[in-house]
């Protein structure tokens, strides 16, 4: 896991100690000697995670901090801020300007390793949701750029695993200040009833536990479908640092040492409560641009993108497979009189009855979308040229039977659809020409009286023929 670290001080020595440390490890290391330059490196180079002194003239490293995290494009890259400072009080500083962590100096370098590993990880993780989230902009569905600073931190829902009543009243007095939802649990068993019934924002862990090995339950956390992605704080005693190590190792989160400091331990409780609700933003976003970018939210249908996507994959998998393929084209018949007569509003509404009927009467495993208005396109992997024309003729007999229930006077209005079908049996056709073909046949079908199913080669289905299809057929 290779990763580049931009490595901030003022004081030479310090960065070449570092550098060294870090160079052994094979990461890559830049190096900045003031805070300006150190954000000039972080915009232009864009390393996997900065190491940063505090004290340095002109600039510090809260404001450094505090200026990465705020920026959209760099916000993402984990801080870890580097310090001789001791007092808790600069620690809650530091995380309040949005570092990932800290490390006194002299640093120790097991904690150092493990920290780093731990914090690319994480980097890792959130960059693919980045790119994935990037793509879904290029496909034209752009969201307002977040940042995990800006996610609310209130109302979390934590669980504690710790043995002893007076931590745990000490820390949920603490998430109190936050307003969370605190839940205690003893140990495992108790911890894993909880988790089944509704999911944490965040965990955490003693590592005291009387009974059991409080890192095994991190790790069980760690590998747990429901918990995997739920961040975990580790508390420790500062002679308990291997394990601390073994922990992040794992891909525990972050951890604090006893004696617990209040403003401490409610920072970094804030911090992950924060990047958990940034990661879960990150994914919803892209799971709504994703269907936004491939479905038609009038309908609800695929749209014509994530047709020709498919079908170009049905196509090309029609060499090796050679089971025929029906491609269906349905266009409304005068519709545009609907809109003239009865207005748009009125359009739209049998546009999604239509829509409904048309999914309603296929096999699970078609496939319909709208071309682009009252255009619709079905797709039947593996179908016998009979089965074809019985499921087209179905279709075509589901609209024109019963009227649609939409806003005119009446309550309903009749319409009916033309379609053309036509059958693929070998390889080698292109989604454009196919198309092409079945729009011949809806020609026909639209020339010949509208109302009807015309196929390539077939002609026009008789209505009668469906009737007599026995139910497995179209089933
Ligand atoms: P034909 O039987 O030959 O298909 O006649 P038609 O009137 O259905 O065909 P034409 O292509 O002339 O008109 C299609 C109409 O569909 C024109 C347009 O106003 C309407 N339309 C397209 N998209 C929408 C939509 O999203 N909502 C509504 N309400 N109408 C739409
Ligand atoms: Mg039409
Ligand atoms: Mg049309």
């Amino acid at each position: 896991m290779s990763a580049r670290i931009l490595v901030v001080d003022d004081i030479l020595p310090n960065i070449k100690l570092l550098e060294a440390r870090l160079n052994s490890e094979y990461y890559d290391v830049l190096t900045a000697t003031s805070g300006a330059e150190a954000l000039e490196k972080v915009a232009s180079d864009s390393p996997d995670m900065v190491l940063l002194d505090i004290m340095m003239p002109g600039m510090d490293g809260f404001e450094v901090c505090r200026k990465i995290k705020e920026n959209p494009r760099t916000a993402h890259i984990p801080v870890v801020m580097v310090t001789a400072l001791t007092e808790a009080e600069d620690r809650v500083r530091g995380l309040e300007a949005g570092a990932d962590d800290f490390l006194s100096k002299p640093i120790n370098d097991t904690a150092l390793m493990a920290r780093v590993r731990s914090l690319i990880r994480l980097k890792i993780t959130v960059d693919e949701w980045r790119v994935r989230e990037n793509t879904a902009n290029q496909l034209g569905v752009a969201n307002d750029q977040v940042t995990a600073m800006k996610e609310p931190v209130e109302h979390a829902r934590v669980l504690i695993i710790e043995d002893q009543d007076f931590e745990v009243e000490k820390l949920s007095g603490v998430l109190q200040r936050d307003r969370d939802d605190c839940i205690a649990a003893a140990g495992g068993a108790e911890a894993m009833r909880h988790i089944q019934a509704e999911p944490f924002d965040l965990v955490i862990v003693s590592l005291n536990l009387e009974e059991e090995d409080g890192l095994r339950l991190c790790s069980h956390l760690r590998s747990n479908e429901k918990t995997r992605a739920t961040p975990i704080i580790m508390i420790g005693l500062e002679d308990g640092m291997d394990k601390i190590a073994r922990g992040l190792e794992m891909g525990v989160h972050d951890y604090i040492l006893r004696p617990v400091d209040r403003n401490e331990f409610l920072a970094r409780a804030r911090t992950q409560i924060r990047r958990k609700r940034f990661q879960d933003r990150l994914r919803s976003n892209y799971e709504n641009n994703l269907s936004m970018a491939v479905t038609d939210p009038l309908t609800g249908l695929y749209n014509r993108r994530y047709m020709e996507t498919h079908l170009s994959q049905l196509l090309s998998r029609q060499e090796a497979h050679k089971k025929p393929l029906g491609i269906l084209l349905l266009d409304i018949d005068h519709f545009k009189k609907v809109n003239d007569t009865y207005g748009h509003h009125v359009g739209d509404e049998v546009l999604k009855e239509f829509s409904r009927r048309v999914s309603d009467s296929l096999r699970s495993f078609d496939l319909v979308a709208r071309l682009g208005g009252e255009e619709f396109v079905v797709i039947l992997p593996d179908v016998t040229e009979e089965k074809a024309h019985f499921i087209a003729e179905r279709l075509r007999a589901s609209i024109a039977e019963e009227p649609i229930s939409c806003g005119t006077d009446t309550g309903y209005l009749s319409i009916t659809t033309s379609v053309g079908g036509m059958i693929v049996h070998n390889g080698g056709h292109s989604v454009e020409s196919v198309l092409e073909r079945a729009d011949k046949c809806l020609y026909e079908a639209k020339e010949n009286g509208r109302n009807r199913t015309f196929f390539e080669k077939a002609g026009f289905i008789h209505p009668e023929k469906y009737r007599e299809a026995p139910r497995e057929m179209i089933e």
